[in-house]
């Protein structure tokens, strides 16, 4: 049985790193705990003007508490806030971005839901996605698996019921598989992006989007297809965020062999101007984000 930190203790990461690594992954077990009693809206809104989920508030006050306190990390970039949060007297030099509970809307119906984090290494969160450390994300389905990459591919850790992560699959690469699923309401969508969905329909593509992003991608990454959030009339810049959600997902599905796009370009190689910077999502396997730029293009 290879542990999460048997494999850490693998790889090139230096040792705060991994300390890091695995005190965030260990926060699945308290944010499992906590869903029982945070069923319902916050009758709050996030910086997004979003309905806050009462999990969505109580995930993001707990990581920030944890990590707070561990003196890993100079800063937090969390969807669910609307400025940094920085530790300047931290002696680690990390900084965060997490989504600390993606797909809300599923917390209600118990439907696979996930916290996202990207880990950068210095003080700045606002850098570009191929410039992470760490990918990784929890997702809180049937099991409780921990997606992770430290840039030399991507690894999956199932918890056992003594609460450890342990290994589930190494070195994934995900195939060219036919799934598609795309938010957006379709008839916003724009002419390229309902060319691309049409090409997904007529090559044989199997229709799947739940409402959270990181399980629908998880998805994409066992089986191969493509999740999309598109730029939608009065929209061009989409739902979805570059900092919390696009870069760690799309950091994972490269080292898995896959890519992601904003429908234009590689969604890595673009520098965040604030926080909250949004973007349109293509992210999957290689040959269909290259169909989808080419029928942006068009
Ligand atoms: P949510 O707002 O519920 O957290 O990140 C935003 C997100 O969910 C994604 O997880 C999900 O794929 C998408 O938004 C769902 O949006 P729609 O309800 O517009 O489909």
């Amino acid at each position: 049985m290879k542990t999460l930190r048997h494999y850490l203790d693998e790889t090139a990461c230096e040792e705060p790193l991994k300390d890091l690594i695995e005190l965030i992954a260990y926060q699945s077990i308290p944010i499992r705990d906590a869903f029982i009693d945070n069923q319902t809206y916050a009758d709050t809104e996030n910086v997004y003007g979003e309905e806050q989920a009462a999990l969505d508030k109580w995930a993001d006050q707990h990581i920030i508490s944890v990590l707070g306190e561990s003196g890993f990390v100079k800063a937090i970039a969390s969807e669910e806030q609307a400025d940094i949060v920085r530790f300047p007297d931290a002696y680690g030099d990390y900084s965060v971005v997490m989504d600390p509970l993606d797909g809300s809307s599923l917390i209600q119906v118990n439907l696979a839901v996930g916290t996202i984090i990207g880990i950068y290494r210095g003080g700045d969160p606002l850098q570009k996605g191929e410039d992470l450390a760490v990918a990784m994300y929890m997702l809180y389905g049937p099991m409780t698996v921990l997606a992770l990459t430290v840039g030399d591919g991507v690894f999956t850790f199932a918890m056992n019921s003594e609460g450890i992560f342990v290994l589930l699959k190494e070195d994934i690469q995900m195939p060219e598989g036919k799934l598609f699923g795309s938010g957006g309401l379709r008839n916003e969508w724009l002419p390229g992006h309902q060319d691309f969905i049409s090409l997904c329909e007529q090559s044989g593509g199997k229709l799947r989007y739940s409402g959270s992003f990181v399980a629908d991608f998880h998805q994409i990454l066992t089986y191969g297809g493509v999740y999309c959030y598109p730029a939608v009339v009065g929209k061009p810049e989409g739902k979805l965020r570059l900092v919390f959600e696009g870069n760690p997902i799309g950091f994972i599905a490269k080292q898995a062999g896959g890519a992601i796009s904003d429908g234009t370009q590689d969604l890595l190689t673009i520098l965040p101007e604030k926080p909250d910077h949004r973007t349109p999502i293509y992210v999957g396997s290689r040959k269909i984000i290259e169909s989808a730029e080419s029928c942006m293009k068009q």
